[in-house]
C-alpha cells in the first residue's frame, strides 16, 4: 500500500483528506510533521499501523515526507560531500537541507518554523521533551545520515537539536519515527479512550515533567490463568481487597524503581507512605541493582 501523493511530487503526504486545505498552516490537523530524509520509504510501514495511522485518520496529525534529493540541483542529486580537513565518511551538504526547509517555510510568513535536527549531539529526548513538543502545531524533523551534517545546519537552520540516547544509529530516521510516536500519543483524542488532556495533566503532575522524569516504573501486571506452569499470581490481586491491592501495586512500583532506576526517584514527589516503604527497603539492606554502569 502506498501513501497518498501530494500535489508536489517530492511530497509523499498522508493525513490531508481535503486537498483544498493544503495551504493552510495547520492542514486541518492538530499537528503537522514535515520530515526531511533521504529515505522517505523508511516511514511507510509505520503509517499503515497502529497509533500514527489512527492519529492521521482522525485528523489529529498530518505527516509529510520530503525527499532531500528533490532539493539538489546536480544530475546525480548529490546530498553529501567529503569533510573539510579530511577524515572518514561523508557529510550532508548544507544547500539541499536549507532549500528543503525554505520550501516549507514559504507557507508560514512571519512565524519561525520549529526545525529539529536529529543528531547524536542533541539534547536528550525524554517524556518532558515530548510534552513540550506536543504544544507545537508544526514540526520539521531533519534526519541526518552518514557521519553527520554540515555544522551550519545545526547552527543557522535548526531551532532545536535532539538525540534519543547514547547509542550509535546510522541516521535520524528511527529517532524521527520515535519522536512522532511519542508526541502524537499525547495529542487529545489519539488514544481513543478519554485518556487525553486530564490523564496527561495527571501524568505531568505525577511525573514532575519539568525535571525530565517520567514517574515510577510500573508495577507487575498479571492476567488469567491464576496459576501458569506452577507460578501463581500474587494472592493479594485475587483477594478483592482494593485498598490492599492499591498498596501492593504502589510498593512494587517503588521497589522496582528503587532497584533498577534510583535516578527516577530523585525527581519524584513521594508521599509519607512511600517514604516509609522505601525506609523499610533500605533497612532490609537491599542493594539497588543497576542495569547499566550508573
Ligand atoms: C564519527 C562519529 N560518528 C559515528 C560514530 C558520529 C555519528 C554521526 C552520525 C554517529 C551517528 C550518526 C547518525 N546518528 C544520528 O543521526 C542520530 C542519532 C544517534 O545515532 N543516536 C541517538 N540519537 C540520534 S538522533 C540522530
Amino acid at each position: 500500500m502506498s501513501v497518498a501523493r501530494a500535489s508536489r511530487p517530492h511530497e509523499a503526504a498522508v493525513g490531508f483528506p481535503m486537498p483544498q486545505q493544503a495551504r493552510r498552516p495547520r492542514y486541518g490537523s492538530r499537528m503537522t510533521f514535515d520530515v526531511i530524509t533521504i529515505f522517505p520509504d523508511f516511514f511507510r510501514s509505520m503509517l499503515e499501523y497502529g497509533l500514527l495511522k489512527r492519529a492521521v485518520a482522525c485528523g489529529q496529525a498530518g505527516i509529510r515526507f520530503h525527499d532531500l534529493r528533490d532539493f539538489t540541483e546536480d544530475r546525480h542529486r548529490t546530498v553529501d560531500d567529503r569533510p573539510f580537513g579530511g577524515g572518514p565518511g561523508m557529510v550532508f551538504k548544507p544547500d539541499p537541507v536549507f532549500k528543503a526547509v525554505a520550501a516549507l517555510d514559504a507557507g508560514m510568513p512571519g512565524q519561525r518554523l520549529p526545525v529539529i535536527l536529529l543528531s547524536p549531539q542533541g539534547r536528550l529526548f525524554t517524556q518532558a521533551v515530548a510534552e513540550e513538543l506536543r504544544h507545537q502545531d508544526r514540526l520539521v524533523l531533519i534526519c541526518g545520515r552518514y557521519e553527520g551534517v554540515d555544522e551550519r545546519i545545526a547552527e543557522h537552520l535548526a531551532t532545536d537539536e535532539i538525540s534519543i540516547g547514547d547509542y550509535v544509529l546510522s541516521g535520524g530516521e528511527l529517532p524521527a519515527a520515535l519522536i512522532m510516536e511519542s508526541v502524537v500519543r499525547l495529542l487529545p483524542g489519539v488514544l481513543g479512550n478519554e485518556e487525553s488532556a486530564s490523564q496527561d495533566s495527571f501524568t505531568t503532575r505525577q511525573a514532575g515533567a519539568r525535571e525530565s522524569r517520567h514517574g515510577l516504573l510500573d508495577c507487575p501486571h498479571y492476567t488469567r490463568p491464576a496459576e501458569f506452569q506452577g507460578w501463581r499470581v500474587p494472592e493479594v490481586l485475587i483477594s478483592g481487597n482494593h485498598e490492599e491491592i492499591r498498596r501492593w501495586r504502589r510498593q512494587r512500583a517503588l521497589e522496582k524503581t528503587w532497584r533498577r532506576r534510583p535516578d527516577l526517584l530523585a525527581g519524584f514527589p513521594l508521599s509519607e507512605e512511600d517514604r516509609q516503604w522505601l525506609d523499610i527497603l533500605q533497612r532490609e539492606a537491599c542493594e539497588p541493582v543497576l542495569q547499566n554502569d550508573e
